[in-house]
């Protein structure tokens, strides 16, 4: 069996490959199982999936270390399992449980994981970008060698926060790696009715850094670029914008149809799926077998199946507990 996956402009070992399935898989049957546990009405409020953006939460992560940060979104299952918040504390926080990730009152939009390095899933799109930068030269003056990833959406490119801070990056040259998530749609604004420009990357030649657009499906393309944005980062050379381009097979929320794209858009995004198109290149390139990405896919399932038993099983948050934590 080949020991690593050579693609354009490096290798990808073999663990990593499989890692990066598991973790793409892990993220589509979380988000799958949790959709159902939706419809049965266990979950309160909704949920925003990241169903067919699976390659750019797992592709970036890959490349970082437990102590590195991210800001996430409110579209932020995916990003925080690839950090590594584990799915029990995470599905527990999503159905409002003592036993979540943050204790039950911040649900979806308010996941934190600082011991993983993940500081928050948010619903004010665009406020990831400050709280990332504004990291930064703490960790630039200590000389600890931690790297930032700011994952914000399309939607939030034309927020003035976001423009500020990635110019302050960039003077500064300040660790940090922008990662933008172009889905296509903000709600239902397709980004063509946003911005006359629509390769995003292009933007950032006006902060005079580093940037590219690449196939936000391809795990590949997405773990090797962010790896040489991640060292420029680490090396003190300052920031790097890489804009993935990828789909949400669901409609935005789940109160959302999605009746604004047509069935051959997504079916033309359906047949770019990120997680066949990588099992298919693990088992062309004789990297595992069908055998090996089964027993993988098992253990996610019981994994999943655990984590709802434990979320299910867990407390009530008090409704005392919400106000504690607000400042007024
Ligand atoms: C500052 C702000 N403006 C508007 C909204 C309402 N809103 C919630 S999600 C969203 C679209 C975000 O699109 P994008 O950033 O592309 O992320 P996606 O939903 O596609 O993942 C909007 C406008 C908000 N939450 N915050």
């Amino acid at each position: 069996m080949n020991e690593e996956k050579t693609v354009k402009g490096g290798a990808i070992p073999k663990e990593k490959l499989l890692k990066m399935y598991r973790c793409m898989y892990r993220i589509r049957r979380f988000e799958e199982r949790l959709y159902l546990m939706f419809l049965s009405g266990e979950v309160p409020g909704t949920i925003h999936q990241c169903n067919g953006q699976e390659a750019v939460a797992a592709g970036v992560c890959e490349n970082l270390d437990e102590n590195d940060l991210i800001t996430s979104t409110h579209r932020g299952h995916g990003h925080c399992i690839a950090k590594g918040i584990p799915l029990d504390e995470m599905l527990a926080e999503i159905l409002g449980k003592k036993t979540g990730c943050s204790r039950g009152v911040g649900g979806t939009m308010h996941m934190y994981y600082p011991e993983k390095g993940i500081l928050g899933t948010n619903g004010v799109v665009g406020s990831g970008s400050p709280v990332a930068v504004g990291l930064t030269p703490g960790i630039k003056y200590q000389k600890d060698k931690r790297v930032v990833v700011s994952f914000f959406g399309e939607g939030a490119i034309n927020q003035g926060a976001v423009h500020e801070t990635i110019n302050l990056a960039s003077i500064w040259d300040l660790p940090v790696v922008f990662v933008c998530e172009n889905n296509k749609y903000a709600v239902s604004t397709p980004i063509d009715a946003a911005s006359r420009i629509t390769n995003l990357s292009e933007r950032a030649k006006s902060y005079g850094i580093p940037a590219v657009t690449i196939d936000g499906n391809n795990i590949i393309e997405v773990c090797l670029t962010t790896k040489k944005a991640v060292e420029r980062a680490r090396d003190n050379l300052g920031p790097t914008f890489i804009e993935c381009k990828t789909y949400r097979y669901k409609g935005h929320s789940r109160s959302d149809p999605a009746i604004y794209r047509s069935k051959e858009e997504l079916n033309f995004w359906l047949k770019r799926d990120p997680i066949p198109r990588l099992r298919n290149c693990i088992i062309e390139g004789k990297i595992a077998d069908e055998d090996k990405l089964g027993e993988i896919e098992s253990k996610v399932e019981i994994e999943i199946d655990q984590a709802i038993e434990f979320a299910r099983k867990s407390p009530e948050v008090n409704p005392e507990e919400i106000s504690r934590y607000l400042f007024t």
